[in-house]
């Protein structure tokens, strides 16, 4: 069985992050070990008042442990991180747990609709680029490739310009790059992919829905992060994460008052089981 290690916070209401990983994960029949970087009431995407309880330091002892144990993880998975400290830890833990095999996939949580995430300032991007040369594969959406490429972002784009931000992104030091929540019309939205490699770009686009769901990036995160682990092709791995994402954006709709709830992933799992079979 293949093992992950998620490296990110546990936001105790609203699913995101560890809540969306390990359950996600674990359905596709890997293994997903947790480092937990900070623990909050709820994530910081409209709820107020958000208890923080930061768990950096826990990072170097939990990691001096599993060294005792020669544990190693086929693929090392970080999200959301709430400092740079937090940020540094996870690159001394890449360090000491990257092996020959070992895939590392950086999803650089930061940002959206052009805005930095609650809590965050402009000086942090340069930071999460620093993790982002670390990577094989980075998952950014628009406003966080913007922001770590220090190119304008900007609402509406074209092809050539995603193209672009993929070119600049892979210049950063991970070879692999998708930029995700790509919509070039009103009818479609999906996720451009870009290997520095074979010079190679890839497309693929599903029905956009028009509402916007908390965590949906980790979603996607976490199927294609999986996906990739168990073997698939990225492009192969690229559909099914994006068919995922919009079943699971689906399935929440009724309730989409509670867009800040996160999605109901949950109950797509049986169908995300049989996209992998
Ligand atoms: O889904 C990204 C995310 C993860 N963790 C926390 C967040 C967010 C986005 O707002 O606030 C704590």
């Amino acid at each position: 069985m293949k093992r992950i290690v998620t490296i990110q916070d546990i936001s105790c209401f609203g699913k995101c992050s560890v809540t969306v990983a390990l359950p996600i994960i674990s359905a596709m029949g890997i293994e997903c070990a947790i480092l937990p970087t900070s623990i909050l009431s709820t994530h910081t995407g409209g709820f107020e008042g958000f208890t923080f309880r930061d768990l950096s330091d826990d990072i170097p002892k939990i990691s001096e442990h599993w060294k005792k144990y020669d544990l190693s993880f086929d693929t090392i998975y970080t999200g959301y991180l709430g400092s740079v400290k937090q940020i540094d830890y996870t690159l001394d833990f890449i360090d000491s747990f990257k092996g020959d095999g070992t895939l590392v996939f950086v999803d650089p949580a930061m940002a959206d609709k052009g805005k930095m995430y609650t809590g965050f300032d402009m000086s942090f991007p340069a930071h999460m680029a620093r993790l982002c040369a670390k990577a094989d594969i980075i998952v950014p959406n628009v406003t966080e490739a913007s922001f770590l490429t220090n190119t304008p972002y900007t609402e509406s784009y074209d092809e050539a310009h995603i193209r672009e931000l993929l070119k600049k992104l892979t210049g950063l030091g991970a070879k692999k790059a998708v930029i995700t929540g790509i919509a070039f019309e009103k009818s479609t939205q999906g996720a451009y992919f870009y290997d520095s490699d074979t010079e190679e770009y890839y497309y693929y686009k599903a029905e956009n829905i028009d509402r916007n769901f908390h965590g949906t990036g980790d979603t996607f995160a976490s199927a294609f992060v999986g996906a990739v682990t168990k073997g698939f092709t990225l492009k192969q791995a690229l559909e099914i994460a994006v068919n995922f994402t919009v079943e699971c954006i689906k399935a929440t709709l009724p309730d989409a008052e509670n867009h800040k709830y996160g999605v109901k992933f949950e109950e797509c799992i049986p169908s995300l089981i049989e996209k992998i079979k």
